[in-house]
């Protein structure tokens, strides 16, 4: 009678004369489990360990996952051998036709956010800003009360700002945690960092609690901050009115200041555009034709940004000397600028990923913002 050992040396032998004769991955799927699935002939065996003694146990399960261990590597090695091969015949069988025109792609496109912020960027950049960025999740010190917000404006209330749980060491001492209202904060980390002058943009994402169809709870913001040391109404009125001619490229573009408030700016103004509002359709300038150049030929303002000259608080607040700095700032959204050029309907449709929206709105991924505004030629 055969002893244990030779038994198992049989049953490997066995085993490797149909590993190597099997002919592809179904024929080798079958030896695996016949031999190493649930009720496979080694798994059997390994079952029968537990009737042995110890010492008999000890032996014996090493012989038996020796052999388990080789007859599943001999497996692997049939099977990689089996898919080389197959792999070798579908190459030699098929090939590649170089002389085929490319498949007609779908280019991608600039979604009219990116757009925008390039068009402002490359208009204001013109006019010696450079670009500023600052984190997104930001204090209550940096958000509000360094630019002079009051602890109780309603901007600050929980149910139009987003807090995020816990306080962190500000400035100020233990501020609360928020996404950032504005882009605001920025301009302040820039001032506490360095000295005046300042000629600094921040296009950005911001946050507040809104949402319908001219507010988003996330939408983007430029703001922009000059600070030196003779620095007028005169220069804020002159850039703000270039730069929306720009970025309309409407040359007599009506532009007014309207006197108003902002904690962080004083004297404060916002900027209206003259438009047209003729047939129930909103056309920004005169809206005949002759934009360009027809100044007085409009019917109605349009709101498009608010501004003013940087509050003393607000300077003193990052330590700058406000006897002898001061500057402008103003601030505009993104999307409103963006819908107001680009003729969109409706603000939530910027983020709703939808593939035809995008190539009904969307830029060709090559097009360069002009200087002027729109795209260059
Ligand atoms: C510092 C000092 C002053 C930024 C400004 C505005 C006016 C403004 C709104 C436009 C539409 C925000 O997106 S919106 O809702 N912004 O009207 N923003 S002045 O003033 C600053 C900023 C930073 C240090």
């Amino acid at each position: 009678m055969p002893t244990p050992a030779a038994d198992l040396e049989k049953l490997k032998a066995d085993l490797a004369a149909e590993i190597a004769t099997a002919g592809d991955a179904d024929a080798i799927e079958k030896i695996r489990v016949a031999a190493l699935g649930r009720k496979g002939t080694v798994t059997e065996l390994m079952k029968t360990l537990g009737a042995l003694s110890p010492d008999e146990r000890r032996g014996r399960g090493a012989a038996l996952n020796a052999l388990k261990d080789e007859v599943a590597a001999a497996i692997e090695a049939r099977a990689a051998a089996i898919g080389g091969a197959a792999l070798d015949r579908k190459l030699a069988s098929e090939s590649v036709d170089v002389t085929l025109p490319a498949r007609p792609e779908r280019a991608g496109c600039i979604h009219p956010v990116s757009q925008t912020i390039d068009e402002v960027v490359a208009i204001l950049g013109d006019i010696g800003f450079t670009l500023a960025e600052g984190p997104d999740i930001e204090d209550d010190w940096y958000n509000f009360t360094a630019l002079n917000i009051p602890p109780d404006h309603p901007a600050r209330q929980e149910h139009d700002t987003f807090y995020l749980p816990g306080e962190r060491s500000s400035p100020g001492g233990p501020a609360r945690v928020v996404l950032r209202t504005h882009t605001s904060p920025v301009q302040i980390r820039a001032m506490m960092r360095a000295k005046p002058p300042f000629r600094i943009i921040v296009p950005g994402r911001t946050y507040r609690c809104d949402s319908d169809m001219t507010h988003s709870p996330m939408f983007h913001q430029v703001e922009g901050l000059v600070i030196d040391e003779a620095t007028h109404m005169g220069h804020l009125k002159s850039c703000l009115i270039e730069f929306c001619r720009a970025y309309f490229g409407i040359e007599n573009l009506p532009v007014r200041f309207r006197a108003s408030y902002f904690p962080f700016t004083e004297p404060s103004a916002e900027v209206d555009i003259g438009c047209t509002r003729a047939d129930g359709t909103l056309r920004i300038g005169s809206g005949d034709g002759r934009a360009r150049v027809a100044r007085d030929a409009h019917d109605d303002w349009l709101e498009i940004l608010g501004c003013g000259m940087v509050n003393p608080k607000v300077l003193a607040n990052c330590g700058i000397d406000p006897a002898r700095y001061q500057g402008f700032a103003f601030g505009m959204g993104i999307e409103r600028i963006a819908m107001l050029k680009y003729g969109i309907p409706d603000l939530r449709t910027f983020y709703e990923s939808d593939l035809r929206w995008l190539r009904h709105y969307g830029f060709a991924a090559l097009a360069q913002p002009s200087l002027t505004g729109g795209l260059a030629p």
